[in-house]
C-alpha cells in the first residue's frame, strides 16, 4: 500500500512501545496503519500562538511521524469552539435549538481549512493516500484539490449526517457539500446517515446517484459514499482487562455496591449524550418502583468537555441539579442512589467498572456510533454477563439489536427497561450477550481501517471537477 497521510483536527502522538497502557482505540488503529505504510499524521497541536505562523512541528515517536501546527486564538474561537462545535456539532446531532449561525464562525472555519491545506501541502508526496477525519475538516479536500493535489483522498464523518430538512437550515449548505464531493470516498458510520446524505445530494444538488456502486457524481466527479461502522480495538481492550488496574477497579465498584446492582454510564459531558434525560428516567424508575430503590446504584462517569462553550456549561449545571434532587429525595444514611463522577479514567479502569456493573446505560439522544456500548459488552463476564440498555438513536443500535433498545426521551421507557434489566434471568442475559459480542469482536477498528483504506486504494485517481479532461 502507498504511504498514508492522516489529517484530523487533533493528533494523537503514539506512546512508546511497552509504555503503560499503550494506545488503543481509533488513535491506536491509525498509528498502526501509519507504522505499516509509513507516512504522517497532521493536525492542530492544541496550542495557541498570538499570530498564526504556519510553522510545522514534526516529531517521530514509536515509528510514526506526527506534524502539528499551532492556531491563533481567533481561529480557536471561530473554527473550533465556533463553527465546528457550536454550528456543525449541534446541527448534525439534530439540535437546531442549540445551533449558532454566526458569519464569523463560517469565515473562521474556511480560514483554518485553508491554513491546514497550505501547511500540509509540502508533506504530501504524489503517490500518498490521504485520509481526512471528521466535521472540522469537510472543505479540506477541495482546498487541497485547488492546490493541485490529485492524490486519492478519503473522508470519514464520525458523527451523524442530519436529515435534509434540518441540514438546509445551514447557510451555505450547498457549498459545504459541493466541497465534500471533491473527496474520492466519503465514509459514514451507518446506512441511516448515508441515506440522509444521498437524499440531500439528489434533491438539493441534482447529483447522479448509483446505488449499486455506491457513488455520487456531480460535475463529472465521482465519489464513493458508503457506511463503515466503526468498532473498538477489541484485542487491545481485552488485554487491558487482564491487568491489575482493571481487577482493582472491579473491586472498587463491587465492594462499594455490595448487595445492590451497579448500573453504569460513561460519557463525555455533552448534550448529545442525553444525560439529564437519563437521570430523569432513573428518577422515574425510583418513583414507579419505590421498593427497588435499595436494589440499584447508578454510577455516571462524565468528564467535562468543550468547557469554553456555553451550552456545555449549561448541561453541567442541569445535570448537577437533577442528580442532586434525586439524591436529596432518595438517599439514606447508607444509600446514595446516584454517584456522579466528573473525571476521566484509564481504559483498564473503565474495563473493571464495566465488568462490575450488571447494567450498562447508554442513552444518547443522537450519536454517530457510540463506542461505550461496545466496550461495555466486551468487558462482560461470559458466564454472568450484564445487560446493555441502548438508545435507538445511537448508530450502534443498528448493529446491536440484542441490547434493550430504548427511547431516551421517554422517562417511562427508560424506567421500564431498567426494571427489565434488573430482573432479566441469566439464560436471557447470556443469549443476548452471545449475539452482541460477535459483532463487537468482529467489527473492530482494525477491520474498519482496512475496509476504508482498501476501498480508497481501489479508486482510480480522477481529473479535477469541471476540468473536462
Ligand atoms: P464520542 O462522542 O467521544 O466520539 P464514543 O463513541 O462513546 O463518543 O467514544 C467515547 C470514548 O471515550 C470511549 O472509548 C470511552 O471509553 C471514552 N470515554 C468516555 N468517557 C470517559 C471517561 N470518563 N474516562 C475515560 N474515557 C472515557 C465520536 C462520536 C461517536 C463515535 C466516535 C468514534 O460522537 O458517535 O462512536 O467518535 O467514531
Amino acid at each position: 500500500m502507498s504511504r498514508l497521510v492522516v489529517i484530523s483536527n487533533r493528533v494523537a502522538v503514539p506512546k512508546a512501545r511497552g509504555a503503560a497502557g499503550a494506545q488503543g482505540g481509533l488513535a491506536g488503529a491509525l498509528n498502526s496503519a501509519l507504522k505499516q505504510n509509513g507516512g504522517v499524521w497532521f493536525g492542530w497541536s492544541g496550542q495557541e500562538v498570538e499570530a498564526f505562523t504556519g510553522a510545522i512541528n514534526v516529531q517521530r515517536s514509536d515509528g510514526v511521524t506526527t506534524a502539528t501546527i499551532d492556531l491563533e486564538p481567533q481561529d480557536v474561537d471561530e473554527y473550533y469552539n465556533g463553527y465546528a462545535n457550536s454550528t456543525l456539532w449541534p446541527l448534525f446531532h439534530y439540535r437546531i435549538d442549540l445551533t449558532q449561525y454566526e458569519q464569523e464562525f463560517g469565515k473562521g472555519y474556511e480560514r483554518v481549512n485553508e491554513r491546514f491545506a497550505e501547511s500540509v501541502l509540502p508533506l504530501i508526496e504524489p503517490e500518498d493516500t490521504i485520509w481526512v477525519h471528521d466535521y472540522h475538516l469537510m472543505p479540506l479536500g477541495e482546498r487541497l484539490r485547488a492546490r493541485g493535489i490529485r492524490n486519492r483522498i478519503g473522508f470519514f464523518l464520525h458523527i451523524p449526517w442530519p436529515p435534509t430538512r434540518l441540514f438546509v437550515s445551514l447557510p451555505f449548505h450547498e457549498r459545504l457539500v459541493r466541497a465534500l464531493l471533491h473527496y474520492d470516498l466519503i465514509g459514514f458510520q451507518t446506512e441511516e446517515w448515508l441515506e440522509s446524505f444521498i437524499h440531500y445530494c439528489r434533491k438539493e444538488l441534482g447529483a447522479e446517484v448509483d446505488e449499486e456502486r455506491c457513488t455520487v457524481t456531480l460535475d463529472g466527479r465521482r465519489t464513493l459514499a458508503r457506511a463503515y461502522p466503526i468498532g473498538i480495538d477489541y484485542d487491545h481492550f481485552m488485554a487491558q482487562g487482564d491487568t491489575l488496574t482493571a481487577r482493582n477497579a472491579f473491586q472498587r465498584v463491587d465492594a462499594s455496591t455490595r448487595n445492590r446492582t451497579a448500573m453504569i454510564g460513561v460519557d463525555r459531558l455533552d448534550y448529545s449524550k442525553g444525560l439529564p434525560e437519563r437521570v430523569e428516567g432513573i428518577g422515574r424508575f425510583f418513583d414507579t418502583y419505590p421498593e427497588r430503590t435499595k436494589d440499584l446504584v447508578f454510577i455516571q462517569i462524565a468528564p467535562p468537555s468543550r468547557e469554553d462553550i456555553r451550552s456545555y456549561q449549561q448541561i453541567r449545571t442541569v445535570l448537577e441539579q437533577k442528580t442532586g434532587q434525586i439524591n436529596g429525595a432518595r438517599s439514606d444514611i447508607d444509600l446514595v442512589p446516584i454517584r456522579y463522577v466528573n473525571r476521566g479514567y484509564s481504559t483498564a479502569e473503565l474495563f473493571g467498572f464495566y465488568r462490575a456493573s450488571k447494567i450498562g446505560l447508554v442513552t444518547p439522544l443522537r450519536d454517530g456510533m457510540n463506542l461505550v456500548a461496545k466496550e461495555y459488552v466486551a468487558a462482560q463476564d461470559p458466564e454472568d454477563p450484564g445487560v446493555l440498555i441502548l438508545s435507538r438513536f445511537a448508530g450502534a443500535a443498528l448493529q446491536m439489536p440484542d441490547a434493550l433498545l430504548v427511547n431516551p426521551y421517554s422517562p417511562d421507557d427508560l424506567a421500564h427497561n431498567i426494571r427489565l434489566a434488573l430482573d432479566m434471568p441469566l439464560a436471557e442475559r447470556r443469549e443476548r450477550w452471545e449475539r452482541l459480542i460477535v459483532n463487537v469482536r468482529e467489527q473492530n477498528v482494525l477491520r474498519w481501517t482496512e475496509a476504508i483504506l482498501g476501498d480508497l486504494e481501489a479508486i482510480e485517481p480522477q481529473p479535477a471537477a469541471g476540468s473536462g479532461s
